[in-house]
């Protein structure tokens, strides 16, 4: 297998973390979707990574479809429930650390490549409390629980500590840990495992 992907990209990151938990082994292809040369259409026509490219040379996106499908390659390390409502419980853990980082990175884009007279500020506000009630949510669903859903790590808690290292790495400034202690902790111990130390964000 190949992925396709940045070093920056939280959402190629959450592969990368599944891929390493389960011990799949894979090419990592960088990609910069940016450069007017980059050929990333030609594999995902929306034109974005992660996109992975099985050994048949099928490409899948997006990064819930293929952590999902990488969940079911190997029985090591489990990370999304069989079925029922624990597995919808961490699959509405992944929209939610996705739909946050869906909105910081809306952020970025508007006031980092949209020229300043085209800016919205309106806009900029909008998403960012996207970003506010989101970590809100997060933080108050995981109460003093060690992990997001049950006892042990799930693709959840993985989903999580990517959006909130991807955060913190493009918005020092922004200080969600203050008011959310709980989270801070869960970041802090995902941050010590080997997958989240290999693949922090450059
Ligand atoms: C988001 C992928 C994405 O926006 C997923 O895979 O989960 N829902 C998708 N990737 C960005 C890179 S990044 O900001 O992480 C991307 O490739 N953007 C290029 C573009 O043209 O939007």
């Amino acid at each position: 297998m190949k992925l396709l992907g940045s070093l920056a990209s939280p959402y190629v990151r959450k592969v990368r973390v599944v891929m390493a938990e389960k011990k799949l082994e894979y090419e990592f292809v960088l990609e910069d979707v940016w450069s007017p040369d980059s050929t990333i259409s030609e594999a995902n026509p929306l034109g974005k990574v992660p996109c992975l490219i099985m050994e048949d040379g099928g490409a899948m996106f997006d990064s819930r479809v293929i952590v999902e499908y990488l969940d079911t390659m190997s029985p090591v390390g489990k990370l999304i429930p069989a079925s029922g409502r624990e597995r919808a419980s961490v699959k509405c853990w992944e929209a939610l650390a996705d739909g946050v980082l869906d909105a910081a990175i809306l952020i970025r884009l508007e006031t980092l490549l949209r020229p300043e007279e085209k800016r919205s500020d309106e806009w900029v506000s909008r998403q960012h409390g996207k970003v506010r009630s989101g970590i809100k949510a997060m933080a108050s669903a995981l109460g003093d629980s060690a992990y997001c859903v049950g006892t042990h790590i799930s693709l959840a808690d993985i989903a999580v500590g990517c959006a909130l290292g991807w955060i913190s790495f493009r918005f020092p400034e922004f200080d969600w840990r203050g008011d959310h202690p709980g989270l801070a902790r869960l970041l802090e111990k995902l941050s010590d495992r080997q997958s989240f130390r290999d693949t922090l964000p450059v």
